[in-house]
């Protein structure tokens, strides 16, 4: 049967499954739009923004560990999910983004709203095509969906010409893929793995370093084996988190800049650093001369060309966690005779000492509300079982450090960017994908005021996210950096001017609860949490809460500051901490 590009679109996105797509149209894409007019199985969701269709997308593909699908227009449409696809890049998250395009025959020629998006998305996808004919289109979309969620994910751009979606062929759709010089290698190669096994069961001081790759192979079963087969501490990156339970006895939490002490000490003591999925990036790293001086080191990661990039590794292992961490467990199981490695040793006595030394901790106050106090009740209320996401700053810091996550998929984070923004459209993403579950989007003002337009598409889709602001009128880690490292000169990092949140929700529909005191915050937690409606929290907290520990840039992770320094002469002047209380007094 011949079918328009269009229609061709359409079906080729169900034969991969897909339910959801987030976006926003515009002229070169109407000829799709009128498709999935008459279209009852393809979900759209119509976004305000296409950066946030982006994250949605993200957030929807990591939550469920499937492709997330976007479709936008050409021109202003394409270029506003730059950031979007940056950060899938950075955090090797699975998408397929469609761009519209101009008609074939006006590209290159300035014609309206054009923008050569192939060329500027070309650093910072895994793949991307132009679709010259409606012949190319239904295997090009095929080949994006497989290169999207093969080897190390990332995102791959498809741009559309609109009269590639007004051109008719008989439509079949391939069952197989074959790219010439793609073959991601998932098996681990054997001799490897038993070296690497047996440097394992030789550590007297080992320590597991996991990343995303973890969560992104569905490998949390295995590491787990392997930990307790071992006895082997396992700290995460922050986009790891999840991928062992955090509160087990042998979870480190997180490690780097704002890793705990006894995380980092660890590290940094190791004698054999086994990494997994994880890409040694600088914020885990800090000064990389000296990171961890007296370790052999071990690499497993599915992208060869991660391993070796920063850091110099004795057993180099590629492949995809999964199967490698199976095989390891194979394998050090026979090492050890089957016997599990139980008590606690030497090693795990040291880092028991260093946790009592100086736990990750911080000082409530009856008057003024801690940030860190709104997280570990978050954390109360949910066990650790809701979905969370953040935005970038104090904040995110604040919830990787206190928030326990019990298991893969229920962090959503953007780790290597740092995108402000990303939070919220986030959790809008995984709301969609699971609507029964409890979506919590942890968030400070500077960030959520970066994509709240998105509060819309939440209530038309029936989104019922709570989102808590945790408000300290500043973007509160560049504060806290000036205070710290440039003499207190607050040079923009104060936020003035932000919405009242109460009324912003009900100006949407939704509920707007705030907290002022700290005996307010489990009242407006417990209402939130029991509402089927969206609502903002509003947490007006301590303005001068500091992250930490903190590595300083460019330092040692074993070197860290553990809090303001004696004579806080560098605090905001009072001009500022007025203007601040006036505002909390105001709201
Ligand atoms: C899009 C974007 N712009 C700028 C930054 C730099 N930046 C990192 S943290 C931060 C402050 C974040 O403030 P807020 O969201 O209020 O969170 P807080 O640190 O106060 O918890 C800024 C501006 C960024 N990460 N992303």
């Amino acid at each position: 049967m011949k079918l328009t590009g269009a229609e061709i679109f359409v079906e080729s996105l169900k034969r991969e499954g897909v339910k959801t797509v987030f976006g926003l149209p515009g002229g070169v894409v109407l000829k799709i739009f009128d498709v999935l007019y008459q279209d009852k199985d393809l979900d759209f969701v119509l976004v305000r923004h296409e950066q946030a269709a982006v994250h949605m997308a993200e957030a929807y593909a990591r939550a469920t560990g499937k492709v997330g699908v976007a479709l936008v227009t050409s021109g202003p449409g394409a270029t506003n999910t730059v950031t979007g696809l940056v950060n899938a890049h950075m955090d090797s998250c699975p998408i397929v983004l469609f761009t519209g395009q101009v008609v074939s025959s006006l590209i290159g020629n300035d014609a309206f709203q054009e923008a050569d998006i192939v060329g500027i998305s070309r650093s910072v996808t895994k793949h991307n095509y132009l679709v010259k004919d409606v012949s190319e289109l239904a295997t090009t979309i095929k080949e994006a969906f497989y290169l999207a969620g093969t080897g190390r994910p990332g995102p791959v751009l498809v741009d559309i010409p609109k009269d590639v979606t007004m051109a008719s062929m008989e439509f079949a759709y391939p069952d197989k893929v074959y790219i010439r010089g793609y073959n991601p290698t998932y098996e681990g190669n054997k001799w490897q793995i038993k070296q690497a096994a047996e440097a394992m069961a030789r550590a007297e001081r080992p320590v597991l370093y996991v990343g995303g790759g973890v969560i992104n192979s569905d490998a949390s079963e295995e590491l787990y084996g392997l930990a307790e087969l071992l006895n082997i501490p396992v700290t995460m990156t922050l986009m790891g988190l999840g991928a062992f339970p955090g509160t087990h006895p042998l979870s480190l939490g997180m490690l780097g800049m704002h890793g705990s002490h006894a995380t980092n000490m660890a590290v940094h003591h190791c004698d054999l650093l086994i990494a997994v999925g994880a890409r040694f990036d600088d914020r885990v790293t800090g000064k990389i001369s000296e990171f961890v001086p007296k370790a052999k080191i071990i690499h497993i990661d599915v992208d060869p060309t991660s391993i070796r990039k920063n850091i110099h590794v004795d057993i180099p292992i590629v492949g995809d966690a999964k199967p490698v961490l199976r095989d390891l467990l194979a394998q050090a199981t026979a090492i050890v005779g089957g016997k599990k490695r139980e008590g606690k040793t030497p090693w795990l006595q040291q880092i028991a000492a260093w946790q009592s030394e100086r736990p990750l901790a911080y000082k409530p106050d009856p008057k003024v509300i801690k940030p860190q106090f709104v997280i570990d009740m978050i954390y109360r209320r949910t066990h650790g079982e809701a979905i969370i996401t953040s935005d970038v700053g104090q904040h995110q810091m604040w919830t990787a450090q206190f928030y326990k996550f019990a298991k893969p998929r229920t962090w959503l984070n953007s780790g290597g960017l740092g995108t402000m923004g990303y939070g919220f459209p986030a959790a809008l993403g995984a709301q969609r994908a699971f609507p029964g579950q409890l979506v919590v989007c942890v968030t400070g003002d500077g960030s959520f005021q970066m994509n709240l337009q998105e509060l819309a598409t939440a209530m038309v889709y029936d989104l019922p996210v709570k989102v808590a602001i945790l408000n300290n009128g500043y973007h509160g880690m560049v504060r806290q950096w000036q205070q710290l490292f440039y003499q207190g000169h607050y040079s923009a990092s104060r936020l003035e001017g932000g919405p009242d949140y109460v009324k912003l929700a009900e100006a949407y529909g939704a509920v707007g609860l705030r907290a002022t005191e700290p005996h307010e915050v489990e009242e407006v937690l417990d209402e939130a949490f029991a509402s089927k409606k969206l609502v903002l929290m509003d947490f007006q907290v301590d303005p001068y809460e500091n992250c930490y520990p903190m590595v300083p840039a460019g330092g040692a992770i074993n070197q860290m500051v553990y809090e303001d320094p004696p004579t806080d002469a560098t605090r905001p002047a009072p001009a500022a901490q007025d203007a601040q209380k006036e505002s909390i007094s105001l709201a």
